[in-house]
């Protein structure tokens, strides 16, 4: 199913007068909101085409109806996304769950839908049919070398097929660890993982970066080899300047300060992409901004103020990708929450006023300070997020117009009631 460009006009028509009133609000108060929607038509988010079908648990997984059922068709879902949002024009790709044989109809496609490819996504955690070795106890750290040369090979196999679909960076998280005291010299786990990272990281082409993702437990209960983003920075630096951390936002202890661990990694030039998704507990994988909103501003905070101090592009210097599963929701319709959280948080980041901060904090006034970024976090930013779509060729209200075209009632129609997605 695709959406006609028609039935987008009509849909916005319909919200115009509404439209026109809030944002002409919005404007009137914000002198330099024309270089924010600027910022915000630039900015895409990457769909992970994991996060298509329902996800599940270890307890059950309870599928929905339309579930893509092929590379192609979770294509096509992006794709539905993108044309109502202008602005998850990028998909990430699992392998081996992704993988191809025709890779010119599967760019062609994309294309076709304007979407790029972004980082790849390799798979040791769990093991494939036909598979010599078992991951069991690990892949890159594992105490025998045929093991991790498995885990290599697979790695590099993902950056050939990469290569061929245009992707510049391949993201490595490993479940490798241990469960119990005892189990693992945390010292050889490291080395290697170092050794079999650097051969990974000698494979990669000239434009290439390796984005090293960290967590801090599940499914190893005891360590984890890449832990946290200090053992993550660990790798990046001895590895080399294609190398950087990735932030998966439900990767961390709880109550850690992201923003803070955010700030130092781009401080160090090694940020190199992020996981958007939200926790109340652990890796919940939820919506973005459906638990921590003010979380989110802060952290793109620090995201926008790092990437200025630094010179970076803030469209094209990170991977900006969502890492969410959908147990009880369409997942379609949850992506679309959580692209429009990340726009809300990031337009909300674009209004802090810079230079009142940076004087409120050197005159150490912290009451100021609160009240700046206060300022901003507590703007209604909804019609300048939705203005900036429109202006796209996007639709005033994704979600609304999503139910209105009965989008999933289509893609049962088209796929069936009993598909399950490829993938977890
Ligand atoms: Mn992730």
């Amino acid at each position: 199913m695709e959406i006609e460009k028609y039935q987008i006009a009509a849909h916005n028509q319909q919200q115009g007068n509404e439209q026109k009133h809030r944002f002409g609000f919005a404007a009137s108060e914000h002198p330099q909101i024309e270089n924010i929607i600027d910022q915000l038509i630039k900015f895409q988010i990457g769909i992970p085409s994991w996060a298509l079908g329902t996800g599940g648990t270890r307890f059950g997984r309870f599928s929905g109806g339309g579930e893509p059922r092929s590379l192609e068709e979770k294509i096509e879902d992006i794709g539905l996304l993108h044309q109502l949002n202008q602005c998850s024009g990028a998909v990430s790709l699992h392998i081996p769950w992704d993988t191809t044989q025709d890779y010119e109809a599967i760019k062609k496609l994309a294309k076709h839908h304007g979407l790029r490819f972004d980082a790849m996504n390799s798979n040791t955690f769990q093991d494939q049919p036909n598979q010599a070795y078992s991951y069991k106890f690990g892949s890159l750290q594992h105490t025998n070398k045929a093991v991790r040369k498995q885990a290599i090979e697979h790695n590099i196999e993902v950056i050939r097929q990469g290569v061929a679909l245009g992707s510049e960076a391949l993201t490595v998280w490993l479940a490798d660890g241990s469960c119990f005291p005892g189990q693992l010299n945390f010292r050889k786990a490291f080395q290697n993982t170092l050794e079999s990272l650097e051969e990974i990281y000698a494979a990669l082409p000239a434009q290439w970066k390796i984005f090293v993702e960290y967590k801090a437990f599940e499914p190893n209960f005891y360590s984890t080899t890449v832990g946290d983003w200090g053992q993550s920075l660990l790798y990046a630096n001895k590895l080399g300047p294609k190398a950087y951390t990735l932030v998966d936002l439900g990767h961390h202890l709880p109550n850690a300060n992201i923003e803070q661990i955010v700030s130092l990694l781009l401080m160090e030039g090694k940020l190199g992409g992020f996981h958007f998704n939200d926790s109340k507990y652990g890796d919940d994988d939820l919506t973005a901004g459906s638990m921590k909103p003010y979380q989110l501003f802060l952290i793109f905070n620090e995201l926008v103020e790092g990437m200025d101090a630094k010179g970076i592009d803030h469209a094209t210097g990170l991977g900006w990708m969502i890492d969410a599963s959908h147990n009880v929701k369409d997942p379609l319709e949850d992506l679309l929450q959580s692209v429009e959280a990340i726009m809300l948080a990031y337009a909300q980041a674009l209004l802090v006023d810079r230079k009142a901060l940076v004087i409120a904090q050197q005159e150490n006034d912290v009451a100021r300070c609160q009240e700046v970024l206060q300022q901003a976090f507590r703007t209604d930013v909804r019609a300048i997020v939705q203005e900036a779509r429109i202006r796209s060729g996007g639709a005033a209200k994704p979600i609304q117009l999503y139910r209105e075209l009965k989008v999933r009632e289509n893609l049962i129609a088209e796929r069936g009631m009993k598909t399950i997605a490829i993938g977890l």
